[in-house]
């Protein structure tokens, strides 16, 4: 993008250049960058489904990974962001926080558990928690997105109490709370765990959270569905038949959800792409609730058991599809918002010897994971993980949201950096900006936030 121009100025400055930005609703041709045209003739079928709004198969996705035109991948990601989203690129005001670092797991990715009598082991109490949602409001979040280990001894009621101690703080703040992994121990903890009917558990923990105040459930704990990787890197961890459970009852209970796939460590590049099949054909079923009817469009074959094959395919990224909006769930069920690909870091944890993905990794990741997840409306590139400037490339590159101003995270701290990790809303829309997007406030469900200071409601 040229400064800050908008996309219609630049294609008026520059007669026949394409702009690098489709504004929503422009019908164009998909364009190779001149300087690659022709560089992978496997990327033209490709384009044509693109631009089609067709799905793509695993091996195009292989081929994605492969290629180096790296920047004709990110180029047909943009398109299929900018024709989903047009110049607009969301950030929130939220605030996260863990209630405790206490985990009866040991996951050789995590450097973030303790033992509960190891140094540096916390669990929050409700004064804390309280304090932390009035602290949230005072600065004018609209989101609190809270997650925390297997903690062993804490007692279920911890957890609905955890909810209406912030709803009574902070009515407005919105819980965004508790990863699959979590909602399956509290399942087991409160006793309602039935190994012969998983869902049944499930649904009595997120209805009780959901009554206490619960909002929606974020994406963490999905890793990468696959058990090769499951039992090397995160043995004892839910599989991801479970994980997949909890969001689609989740669903079923009119909870959206967000999704993510933590990839570079032992993991190989086919594995994330079935993954990512997995995810969609998950969304197929969700968005099919919703009213979407599907096309006869691709399916993969020989896909593990989770990934359900009934639903029909049901694609976002066709010209003039609308996107899922709560009001449209209103009543019906959820959906996935969300897919955050996360690179690994592998400082102080089980796996320090490896290296990690490099920043034209974590690029393509996100451009094929726009391209792949055909069906998730949102991509996105928290700025926490992957840095505010990669963060700002990757609205090139696929990705429409970057998450918000943080303020507390513990569980990475790239570079060396504390729990404390805050920008400002300046940095975040000035970052949007120079990258040639408009910065919209948004709140978790995507709808649109008016604000005076630290009061705000929402537009749309
Ligand atoms: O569940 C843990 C991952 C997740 C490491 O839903 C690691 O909007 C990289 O899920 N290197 C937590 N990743 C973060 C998360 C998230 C973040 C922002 C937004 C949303 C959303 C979700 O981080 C964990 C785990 O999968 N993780 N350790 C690591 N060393």
């Amino acid at each position: 993008m040229i400064g800050n121009a908008k996309p219609t100025e630049i294609s008026g400055i520059f007669e026949n250049t394409p702009p690098l930005h489709y504004p929503l609703g422009m019908t164009t041709t998909l364009q190779a960058p001149s300087s690659m045209t022709g560089s992978d003739a496997r990327l033209d079928a490709i384009r044509v489904k693109v631009q089609a709004g067709q799905r793509l198969s695993l091996d195009d996705g292989l081929v994605l990974y492969e290629t180096n035109d790296v920047w004709g991948v990110i180029a047909m990601a943009d398109f299929v962001r900018c024709r989903i989203h047009g110049d607009a690129a969301y950030y929130n005001i939220n605030r996260h926080m863990n209630y405790s670092n206490v985990c009866a797991l040991s996951c050789k990715f995590c450097e973030f558990y303790r033992k509960k009598d190891q140094p540096g082991a916390y669990t929050r109490d409700m004064d804390y928690i309280a304090d932390q949602a009035r602290g949230a409001i005072q600065s004018g979040a609209t989101e609190m997105h809270i997650v925390g280990g297997l903690h062993p001894y804490l007692p279920w009621d911890y957890y609905p109490e955890m909810m209406r101690t912030i709803k009574q703080a902070a009515p407005n703040l919105h819980i965004k709370a508790l990863t699959a992994v979590e909602i399956v121990h509290l399942a087991k903890i409160a006793k309602k765990y039935k190994r012969d009917d998983r869902q049944a558990g499930i649904r009595w923990v997120l209805s009780e959270l959901k009554a206490a105040g619960l909002d929606s459930l974020p994406g963490g704990g999905a890793e990468v569905f696959d058990d090769r990787v499951h039992d090397e890197a995160y043995k004892g961890k839910i599989r991801s038949d479970e994980w997949l459970d909890v969001h689609l009852v989740a669903h079923e209970l009119g909870l959206n959800t967000n999704a993510t796939i933590l990839y570079g460590h032992i993991d190989q590049r086919r594995e994330r792409l079935v993954h990512m099949e997995i995810l969609r054909r998950a969304q197929d079923q969700a968005l099919e609730r919703l009213g979407y009817s599907g096309e006869n469009g691709f399916i993969e074959p020989g896909l593990p058991a989770t990934a359900n094959v009934t639903a029909p395919v049901i694609t976002l990224s066709r010209e003039g599809t609308p996107k899922p909006t709560p009001a449209m769930a209103e009543g019906k069920a959820g959906y996935f918002q969300t897919i955050t690909p996360l690179p690994f870091f592998p400082d102080g944890s089980e796996m320090e010897h490896l290296y990690g993905p490099t920043g034209l990794e974590n690029l393509r990741t996100i451009a094929i994971a726009r391209l792949m997840l055909d069906n998730f409306p949102h991509v996105k590139a928290f700025w926490i993980m992957q840095t505010l400037s990669m963060a700002q490339l990757m609205l090139e590159a696929g990705a429409d949201d970057i998450d918000g101003t943080v303020v507390w995270y513990d569980i990475t701290k790239v570079g060396g950096s504390t729990t404390h990790q805050e920008t400002t809303v300046l940095d975040l829309q000035r970052s949007i900006r120079e990258a040639g997007f408009t910065p919209v406030e948004r709140d978790t469900l995507y709808r649109r936030v008016e604000r005076e200071g630290k009061d705000w409601r929402v537009v749309e």
